[in-house]
């Protein structure tokens, strides 16, 4: 074989492929299925995807329940993708994780078990399974790594959620390994960008406040309200450069571990409401309704691992929320 082989302790490491397995696939003229399209990530995905000359499969919500087993089945055979991109889910902010515990485990867990097991059963040749941050314990070491999973108990506002998207990245690791399937997983930190949900009781902190913001400015209000007490962190990726790691895992890793993908862009929700501001142009003043939970207190995600195998986040939150601020206002991007 071509390349150098450098051997330690018996084992052959070749320094052309940075790790295991690596093989890497074409999307040309494949059938790639993005479930989820109309979502934040599916928008900007299928955007990134017509740059790979694939055929884009995707199906509207009210057509197709992907909670509804015998009617997914019933798509793929009829559609056949060759590869999947699961970024279908149920999701919301705090409040909404918190006020509606039933829905969150039950679609995301319909989601996550009818599109991996039907993509067994239907011989799909790879799947990217997207999951969040959220799934870490609540007192995991800070940046939490990929194998602090499963090591102590969850944020309560999230649970729901993060158990079900647990239970996906499981299921993508247990067909890997029982049917050798190429099934992968991905755990992005908080993601915003245009076609984020903007509404202010459902959405995450960085939609509601440029919504928030915006209506104090053009009714000449002098404060906005902050959930909680502005102290706790969140690290932010703008949804594009998600995009361009999703596309990098889906042909370069074949792990059947999850791998992080966070910006390392990590900010105070009052220092993150003060760049909103600033992007708006909000003179007037922050207030806290502390009756309102804070979260967690910090979710900083360690991407060392992608970090190495050449993805890195490129856009600045500053940038990111003057383009997610645009699209807010122009309804373009
Ligand atoms: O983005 P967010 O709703 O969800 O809230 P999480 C982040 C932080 O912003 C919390 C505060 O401390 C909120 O109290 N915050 C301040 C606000 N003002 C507002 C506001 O107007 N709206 C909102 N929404 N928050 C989610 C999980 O957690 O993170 C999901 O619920 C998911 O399961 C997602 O994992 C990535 O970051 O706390």
């Amino acid at each position: 074989s071509s390349g150098i082989i450098i051997r330690v302790s018996g084992v052959q490491i070749s320094p052309s492929l940075p790790f295991k397995n690596m093989k890497k696939i074409s999307l040309k003229n494949k059938k790639v299925f993005v479930a989820g399209h109309a979502g934040l990530v599916g928008q900007s995905l299928c955007k990134r995807l017509e740059k790979e000359n694939c055929k884009i499969l995707y199906i509207n919500k009210k057509s197709l329940d992907l909670r509804d087993f015998n009617k997914t089945d019933k798509w793929l055979k009829l559609n056949k993708p060759d590869y999947i991109f699961i970024a279908a889910a149920h999701v919301g902010g705090i409040l909404a994780n918190s006020s509606f515990p039933a829905d969150f485990i039950y679609d995301n867990l319909s989601i996550a078990i009818n599109l991996i097991h039907l993509s067994h059963k239907n011989n799909i040749k790879k799947v990217l399974y997207l999951g969040s941050s959220c799934i870490y314990p609540k007192f995991a070491k800070q940046p939490i790594n990929e194998q602090s999973l499963l090591t102590g108990p969850l944020e309560p506002t999230n649970e729901w959620y993060a158990i079900a998207k647990i239970a996906g990245l499981k299921l993508c690791k247990a067909y890997a390994l029982q049917h050798k399937r190429n099934f992968i997983s991905a755990m992005p930190t908080n993601l915003y960008g245009p076609g984020d949900n903007f509404d202010i009781k459902s959405g995450h902190v960085l939609p509601s406040l440029i919504n928030k913001v915006h209506y104090a400015v053009k009714h000449n209000k002098k404060n906005v309200i902050l959930w909680g007490t502005g102290k706790p962190k969140r690290e932010f990726l703008f949804v594009d450069d998600l995009s361009e790691a999703l596309v990098f895992l889906m042909k370069n890793y074949n792990e059947k571990e999850h791998i992080n993908i966070g910006s390392g862009i990590e900010v105070s929700i009052l220092n993150l409401a003060k760049t909103i501001a600033k992007v708006i142009g909000f003179k007037g003043k922050f207030i806290f309704d502390t009756s309102k939970p804070d979260g967690i207190s910090r979710k900083f995600i360690n991407s060392k691992k992608i970090n190495s195998l050449g993805w890195k986040s490129k856009i600045s939150l500053l940038k990111g929320i003057e383009t997610t601020y645009r699209f807010y206002v122009t309804k373009k991007y």
